[in-house]
């Protein structure tokens, strides 16, 4: 009776007492990393910044890039809370170092 389980299915059937233990393994809740199209920030910027902060390859870089470009808006990565929360931090804080308008934001899965 001194650990985290104080009550074994046999001490359930001598008690009377039902207590379920749920095997817990849930998984943190998911945010997706998104980047917004506006008319100022050079191509060439956009793919830079999915390739350093997001690890994406040049291909998949101008991919999300186009997308964004066509759609308004595109996934850059889905990622826990807190890095999601830095990585806005890092691409928001670099956009504006170098004068680009450039929009980053993160939305919950
Ligand atoms: N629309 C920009 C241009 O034509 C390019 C761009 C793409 C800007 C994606 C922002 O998130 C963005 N230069």
């Amino acid at each position: 009776m001194s650990d985290k389980n104080p009550r074994t299915p046999d001490d359930e059937f001598e008690s009377g007492i039902v207590t379920k233990t749920k095997p817990k393994t849930k998984r943190p809740p998911l945010y997706k990393v998104l980047l917004l199209n506006d008319d100022f920030t050079p191509m060439e910027f956009v793919i830079h910044v999915l390739e350093r902060f997001f690890n994406q390859g040049r291909e998949d870089a101008t991919r999300v890039m186009l997308q964004v470009h066509r759609n308004g808006v595109g996934i850059c990565g889905v990622y826990t809370y807190e890095v999601a929360e830095t990585k806005v931090a890092s691409v928001t804080e670099f956009a504006k170092r170098h004068q680009h308008p450039l929009k980053c934001t993160m939305e919950r899965e």
